[in-house]
């Protein structure tokens, strides 16, 4: 891509880029925000050196990318509610030395996010950012054919229980219920695949029995981490980074102990997630309990209707399954490999969108 109004240079080939020869505190055109845009839609998160941003300047780059969130965890700058203050006095981790996505717990996590550093210590307290597009791309072909079938839940209070948050942090729980997204989704902007779950708020595959999907997450938990996916990022003061929240993770390294380190941010352009590879109809139902998954014995008349699983709505408290076809003794007269494939297959007959069958038998 060429750019009249800024210089881009690449950190490699796949992320990240250092930007120059633009005063952000003076944007004299829409141009120039355009031109910022791309290079962030191109390079997933980019860098800037020696920008002492005003708040206004902070809030107008943020504006560039759209409408911008009050973030209710951190501190804001008085008279910015819009600029959160993240600080750390060096005594304990701060919890973001973790790879994740911001926010991902929300129904329309933001799509960007920009930092700028205010107070860094003498050594340390750099961030990693990795590409979840080439994340992606970079695995076998089955497992990723799989993932595109996989939906996972994202929860705030499962996150915080298990870092240890009580008393007012736990506070935000009541307003962020659990919400579930494709563990792949479509790139809003250049709509590339990039994976979609992450090590802080993903808790579990919704469509994936849990004594599988649980080492499935950790399996791309870990291979997310590979450096050839990373660039890592050496913060000087007024230093500023823009992420695309959708298309990376980041990880910031608490290696300061006893240094304080404090941050600007505006995170925006809250942005609902999609994924146009797989069509809605063909979504299998959520498997919730692998232990009380039932057998065909028990699918009958008295078990609910099955609902279909909607990617995008709170997880349902309970498994809903679909019933029987075959009664009990003609279940028992089979041996257990022969239940088992019936199983299966009344398995993969209840993921099946009948409604969409019926109207094409209808056409023929
Ligand atoms: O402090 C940093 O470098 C990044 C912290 C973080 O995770 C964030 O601002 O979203
Ligand atoms: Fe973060």
């Amino acid at each position: 891509m060429n750019f009249r109004h800024i210089e881009v240079a690449r950190m490699t080939p796949t992320i990240g880029a250092v930007i120059s020869g633009v005063d952000l505190n003076a944007v004299k055109s829409p141009a120039v925000y355009e031109e910022i845009r791309n290079a962030l839609w191109e390079n997933k998160v980019i860098f800037f050196r020696k920008q002492p941003l005003t708040p206004q300047a902070h809030a107008a780059l943020g504006r560039a990318f759209g409408e911008m969130e009050k973030h209710e965890f951190f501190p804001h700058v008085e008279g910015h509610p819009e600029i959160q203050t993240i600080a750390n006095t060096g005594n304990k981790s701060p919890d973001t030395d973790r790879w994740h996505a911001d926010c991902t717990f929300r129904e329309k996590p933001n799509a960007v996010s920009i930092l700028r550093a205010v107070e860094i210590p003498p050594s340390g307290g750099d961030t990693l950012w990795a590409c979840m597009n080439t994340a992606y791309e970079a695995l076998d072909g089955p497992m990723k054919k799989m993932l595109l079938e996989l939906d996972a839940e994202h929860d705030i209070s499962y996150a915080f229980r298990r870092m240890g948050y009580t008393g007012e942090a736990r506070q935000l729980d009541a307003g962020n219920p659990p919400y579930i997204h494709p563990a792949v989704i479509n790139h809003p902007v250049t709509g590339k695949l990039c994976l979609f779950v992450n090590s802080i708020w993903t808790k579990r595959f919704t469509n994936l029995v849990d004594r599988y999907g649980e080492n499935l997450l950790r399996l791309l938990n870990e291979w997310i981490m590979k450096p050839d996916f990373q660039v890592r990022f050496r913060w000087e003061q007024d230093s500023v980074a823009i992420w695309d929240n959708m298309a990376t993770q980041h990880y910031a390294v608490f290696d300061y102990a006893g240094q304080a380190r404090r941050m600007h941010r505006v995170t925006c352009e809250p942005t609902k997630v999609r994924l146009d590879a797989r069509p809605e109809a063909s979504r299998p139902a959520p498997i919730e309990h692998f232990g009380e998954r039932p057998t065909m014995m028990m699918m009958d008349a008295r078990l609910p209707a099955p609902k279909p699983a909607v990617r995008g709505e709170a997880p349902r408290s309970q498994a809903q399954r679909g019933s029987g076809m075959l009664d009990d003794t003609r279940m028992q007269l089979l041996s257990e490999p022969e239940r088992r494939a019936v199983i299966a297959v009344f398995d993969a007959i209840s993921s099946l969108d009948l409604g969409d069958i019926a109207r094409r038998s209808a056409n023929v």
